[in-house]
């Protein structure tokens, strides 16, 4: 006969946090959001950490390259989809890799030859007062020159004036060569009053520019996710199919950490990629795996040799798993016995597998009753999804801006090998995401600031200045459909409903 369990498969919006005792220590800027992302033994620390809980999916319609970059830059970590060509997916490790914050390539540049006119012109377009001048105009010609507003006085000079009788030429320019670091090119700023200094190779190309206020914007990101050589970190998606090539290629690309992606994890496919890994690269290749929504599941991973185990299988936005093969767990009740899991795991082998909740956060107050749960650390789609930084289109509809977010599993993205069965099959063969607008949100940063108040907020609530003091010090309830209605604002008429955060479709 089969298994009924107990308890009904629950969601996070099903659940509420009841407040403890706040010491006046417990107060917002006090509270640290550092995660584990990676196993560790009992009295060690994880290899890698998260200076903040987020993780972004590991789709097409969220991480790319500019969103491993932005987020990165605020403390999480992006995992670069898979399922594109391996060279693509390696090439866009690479880039997060070689991104140095704080270093710009020129966008607006000019040759010799261009007049005042079109300084104005390229002024007026893209807010850019300082252009380098290049034999050929491009951002990597030889460098001749600069142009700043200092060089020219627009109401005594005529429109046609070619650049190179009023730029700063370059035998009076401050340049710095190609390996100067960050804080080095900064002094040289400091020290000669300029507000940049380009960077330029052996042979007098110009490689980049370091301007006084990039560094500053540098300067004011404390949460960066640096390597041990100052490079961001990045993760990326891979598959239980073509690993032998893709895994290689990701590694040499610089990739910090990886994660087999796939709607179901308890599987032996899963077990021969770690396997396979493990075999050629030993611990030095960070790999997490899943998902999974059960303490069976966890425990086969985690035997595995998953450095964490990734959570949820259905709760997802984009996600129609539960209603096209009837089969996932809601999010939070598959959360909640994982991370019992977990715990007996290392109560038992004293090796600490982080667990990362995957898909079905909606609300912002969704992500600290993940953690409070037990999540060592959040994915998400959608919330990415929103921002500037996702690769989709911006399109509007209706008057209102929305940006597109599509499932791995729907027929635009086609990751067949996400939904592999190991039948030999290579294709997708009914869908199991679907493709849709979320609203556009703005800035990464913004949002990503906004958020993380709540969420410590909540935490000083509940007396907890650490994500593993939540988990120990948190009360949580379930409530009923009324009391859901009661949290909301009601029995009032809004004035202005777009003003109120309550509806999903934020
Ligand atoms: P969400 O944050 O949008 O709710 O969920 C994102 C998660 O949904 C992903 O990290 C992934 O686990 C899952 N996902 C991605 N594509 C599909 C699909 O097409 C899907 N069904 O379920």
């Amino acid at each position: 006969m089969a298994f009924y369990f107990d308890e009904p498969s629950r969601t996070f919006n099903e659940y509420l946090l009841i407040p403890g005792y706040s010491s006046s220590e417990c107060i917002p800027s006090k509270v640290s959001l550092k995660a584990p992302l990676v196993k560790f033994r009992k009295g060690e620390e994880s290899a890698l950490s998260l200076n903040i809980p987020m993780v972004s999916a590991i789709m097409q319609s969220v991480s790319d390259d500019r969103m491993a970059i932005a987020l990165a830059t605020e403390g999480g970590l992006s995992f670069i989809f898979g399922s594109q060509k391996i060279a693509d997916q390696a090439a866009m490790v690479a880039r997060v890799k070689d991104y140095k914050a704080g270093f710009v390539g020129s966008d607006s540049n000019l040759s010799p030859e261009m007049t005042l006119a079109d300084v104005l012109a390229i002024k007026a377009k893209y807010g850019h007062s300082t252009m380098p001048v290049t034999d050929d105009g491009s951002a990597h010609g030889k460098l001749l020159g600069i142009v700043t507003s200092r060089d020219y006085r627009v109401t005594r000079m005529d429109g046609s004036l070619p650049v190179k009788e009023f730029m700063t030429p370059f035998d009076k320019m401050i340049v710095a060569p190609a390996d100067t670091t960050l804080k080095e090119a900064n002094d040289i700023i400091w020290e000669h009053k300029l507000n940049s200094v380009p960077i330029v190779d052996a042979g007098g190309k110009l490689v980049c520019m370091v301007f006084r206020k990039d560094y500053d914007s540098h300067k004011s990101n404390p949460y960066e996710m640096l390597d041990d050589h100052k490079r961001y970190m990045v993760g990326a998606g891979i598959n239980t199919r073509d690993f032998a090539e893709r895994v290689p290629a990701l590694v040499e690309a610089g990739a910090d950490v990886l994660c087999i992606d796939s709607s179901e994890g308890y599987s032996a496919w899963q077990a021969a990629t770690l396997d396979w890994i493990h075999g050629r690269y030993g611990a030095a290749v960070k790999v997490g795996a899943g998902n999974v929504v059960d303490a069976d599941g966890f425990r086969f991973l985690a035997q595995a040799g998953a450095d964490f185990v990734k959570v949820g299988i259905g709760g997802g936005s984009i996600c129609i798993t539960r209603e096209q093969k009837g089969i996932g767990r809601g999010q939070a009740t598959a959360l909640i016995e994982v991370a019992k899991a977990r715990d007996a795991y290392f109560e038992e082998s004293g090796v600490y597998v982080p667990i990362c909740s995957d898909g079905g956060i909606v609300f912002d107050h969704h992500m600290t009753i993940a953690l409070a749960m037990g999540a060592d650390f959040l994915m998400l789609g959608r919330y990415f999804a929103r921002f500037d930084e996702s690769p989709t289109n911006k399109i509007n509809i209706n008057g209102n801006y929305m940006k597109e977010y599509w499932g791995e599993g729907s027929a635009r993205a086609r990751n067949w090998q996400r939904y592999d069965m190991g039948d030999g099959s290579t294709g997708l063969t009914f869908e199991e995401g679907v493709d849709s607008y979320v609203p556009y949100a703005g800035s990464l940063k913004d949002n990503v600031a906004l958020t993380l108040a709540k969420v410590k907020a909540t935490m000083c609530n509940c007396g907890a200045l650490t994500i593993s003091e939540l988990q120990e010090k948190a009360k949580l309830t379930v409530v009923s459909s009324t009391s859901i209605v009661e949290g909301g604002a009601h029995d009032v008429l809004l004035k202005d409903k777009t003003s109120y955060g309550s509806s999903p479709i934020r």
